[in-house]
């Protein structure tokens, strides 16, 4: 059985390819397509650009989509970058720009007013059915400096105080135990066990 996950994003792939690989499901993503254009991510939030991105490729595919909008919501900074994470130091930017531009809001702010979270909205979408919309937390703090080079994105930036590590210093099968995505993909895999999908 193979699943589309409508993103364009590597570190969310391999991520993705990883979990599912132990239901001996391949993963496929837009990034192995061509000529499909980006979908505007209009939502406030992450469930709305879920459903948004997932019913777009479904429509234009007919066939079962999931999409991930995901991203970083810091207390101090009234839940920023949210769903502008992808884009917080402007659309041409990239992660070590969206990382500075946080490190530097943060700057002498101390650590227990640093508490952050990862949030990840998965949708399910399927021809001529209801879509089905999940979401997964993971609790954390923003550091001052990066550690680690595993992961993408924020990871270098956010500390699990629990495991004494910041995110990108999990190998891969350690961060998909308790990540957002993760957290989200449980909550899936139980409409799927419902639905007999697995
Ligand atoms: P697609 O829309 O094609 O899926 P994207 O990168 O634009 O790719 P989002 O709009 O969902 O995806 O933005 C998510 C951003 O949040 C992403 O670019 C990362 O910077 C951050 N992010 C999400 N999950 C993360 C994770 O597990 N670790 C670190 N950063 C993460």
């Amino acid at each position: 059985m193979q699943i589309l996950i409508a993103t364009k994003n590597k570190g969310k792939v391999s991520e993705f390819q990883s979990m599912f690989n132990q239901y001996g499901i391949e993963v496929i993503s837009l990034l192995d397509m061509e000529n499909i254009p980006d979908v505007e991510e209009t939502g406030d939030t992450f469930e709305e650009n879920a459903i948004l991105k997932a019913e777009t490729i479904c429509n234009k595919l007919n066939i079962p989509v999931i999409s991930d909008d995901s991203g970083l919501e810091i207390d101090a900074l009234d839940g920023r970058p949210g769903v502008y994470s992808a884009r917080y130091a402007g659309s041409h930017k990239n992660d070590e720009d969206n990382m500075n531009k946080v490190l530097n809001e943060l700057e002498g702010i101390p650590n227990q007013k640093r508490t952050a979270r990862f949030i990840c909205a998965l949708a399910f979408a399927r021809p001529g059915k209801d879509t089905f919309v999940v979401k997964g937390l993971c609790e954390g703090e923003i550091l001052h400096d990066r550690r680690g080079t595993e992961g993408f994105g924020y990871d270098p930036i956010f500390f699990l105080p629990k495991l004494n590590r910041s995110m990108a210093e999990l190998t891969k099968e350690e961060k998909n135990k308790i990540s957002h995505r993760a957290n989200a993909l449980i909550k899936l895999q139980d409409f799927f066990n419902e639905e007999d999908m697995l």
